[in-house]
This record gives structure tokens, C-alpha cells and sequence, in this order.
């Protein structure tokens, strides 16, 4: 098995601690996303898509979408189980990260890749060069504030994400939290400050060294 891998973006980091935590390793290729290496013309053919990560089995077929891996993954290698036991677990384990993905990382996206000089006309991944919108910085910094705010309302008296134990919903939430304090200073966002339940959240996760994966 391959990893199409780049060691500093966010979604491929989903995929470094997810493999952490199953203890495995594969080959990786780095495609410099700086370089704009996911636009040649060889990638294409990997993902048309032109986004890192892609799994690519050992029979040549290629998985993009970091749940799309992480479920094959865990279909090979169920423990330990990162996606919850049984139809009740697995919803609440599937609808925490998503929302996630769809409440969180978008808005952090939107203020990130409308402001950054190297996002200038690549304002979305992929192959269409979608111009830098201005006015969506203020918005995404809004939407990525009321996100950590949900967040932190939802894991007061709560120990992790979707379940009582560590799952793939936290993975992506760590992902998302560290992005946004990334961000923090450039983009003025309060990230753990004021939020004490997202910040014993984030002790908590960061007791686990597959946090430190990369
Ligand atoms: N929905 C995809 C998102 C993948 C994605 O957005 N990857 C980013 C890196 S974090 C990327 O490849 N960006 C390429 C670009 O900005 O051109 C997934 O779940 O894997």
C-alpha cells in the first residue's frame, strides 16, 4: 500500500494519527502541495481531484477522501476500533465528523485560502482556479468562532467527541482545533482560551502520541 501524502496539510494529518493509532506504516510520496505539485499532470492521474490524501491498495486501486480511507483501514485492521461498535456508536462516530468536516474545517478554509497570497487564484482545492473572495475571510473567521463554540458545548461533561473513548471524530477535530490555532494570531481567533471544555479536550487527546504523528 501507498500513501499519496503531504507532511503539512491538514487532512493528510487526519490520516498520520489515524495510522498511528493502528500502529501501521506504509510507503508515502510526497506531493508538495507549495509547488503546486498536485496540479501536474501525473497526479491527475492518481486524483483528478488534484487533493492529497489517496491510498493506493495493493492491487492498484486508488481510495481519496480521508474517511474513505480510514474506513478501509479499519475494515483490515478492526482494533483498535477507531469508528465505534455497533449501528448506535458507528451514527454517532460518522455524524460527529462530519459535522466537523462540514461545520468546521470549512470555515477556517474560507478565511485561510481567501487571504493567503499562495491561494491567490487556487481559492478552493482542486483543479479550477476559483479566485480569492475578500469578504469570505471575516465570514469564514465567524463560522470557524461559532464552530469552536459548539465544540466547546458539546464536550462540557463530556470526555471526547461522539463516544466515551477516543474515536475518529476526535482525530478530526484535533486536526480542525490545531489549524485553527495555527491561524490564531494572522486571523485574531481565540481558539482554547475561554473555551475550558475544548481545552481539557485537547490535554486529554494530546496524551496520546499519535498526536505527535506525522
Ligand atoms: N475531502 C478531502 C479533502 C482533501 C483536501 O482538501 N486536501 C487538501 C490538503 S489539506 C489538498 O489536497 N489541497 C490541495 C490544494 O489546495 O490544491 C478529504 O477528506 O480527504
Amino acid at each position: 500500500m501507498k500513501l499519496y501524502d503531504y507532511a503539512h496539510a491538514p487532512n493528510p494529518r487526519r490520516l498520520h494519527i489515524f495510522l498511528a493509532e493502528k500502529g501501521l506504516e506504509m510507503e508515502r510520496v510526497q506531493i508538495d502541495l507549495t509547488k503546486k505539485e498536485q496540479l501536474s499532470p501525473e497526479y491527475r492521474e492518481v486524483n483528478p481531484l488534484c487533493q492529497v490524501p489517496v491510498l493506493e491498495t495493493d492491487d492498484g486501486a486508488r481510495i481519496s477522501e480521508c474517511l474513505a480511507i480510514c474506513r478501509y483501514l479499519e475494515d483490515l485492521h478492526p482494533e483498535p476500533n477507531l469508528f465505534g461498535s455497533g449501528p448506535d456508536d458507528r451514527a454517532q462516530v460518522l455524524m460527529w465528523n462530519h459535522i466537523v468536516e462540514q461545520e468546521g474545517m470549512p470555515g477556517l478554509a474560507e478565511a485561510l485560502r481567501n487571504r493567503i497570497n499562495n491561494f491567490r487564484d487556487h481559492a478552493l482545492p482542486g483543479p479550477v482556479p476559483y479566485a480569492q473572495i475578500p469578504e469570505l475571510v471575516e465570514r469564514g473567521r465567524k463560522r470557524a468562532g461559532h464552530f469552536l463554540d459548539f465544540m466547546d458545548r458539546r464536550l462540557t461533561g463530556r470526555g471526547y467527541l461522539a463516544l466515551d473513548r477516543f474515536t475518529i471524530a476526535d482525530i478530526t477535530l484535533r486536526v480542525a482545533v490545531d489549524m485553527a490555532a495555527r491561524m490564531a494570531n494572522k486571523f485574531e481567533l481565540r481558539v482554547l482560551d475561554e473555551r475550558p471544555a475544548l481545552a481539557a479536550w485537547h490535554a486529554r487527546v494530546s496524551e496520546r502520541p499519535s498526536t505527535q504523528a506525522t
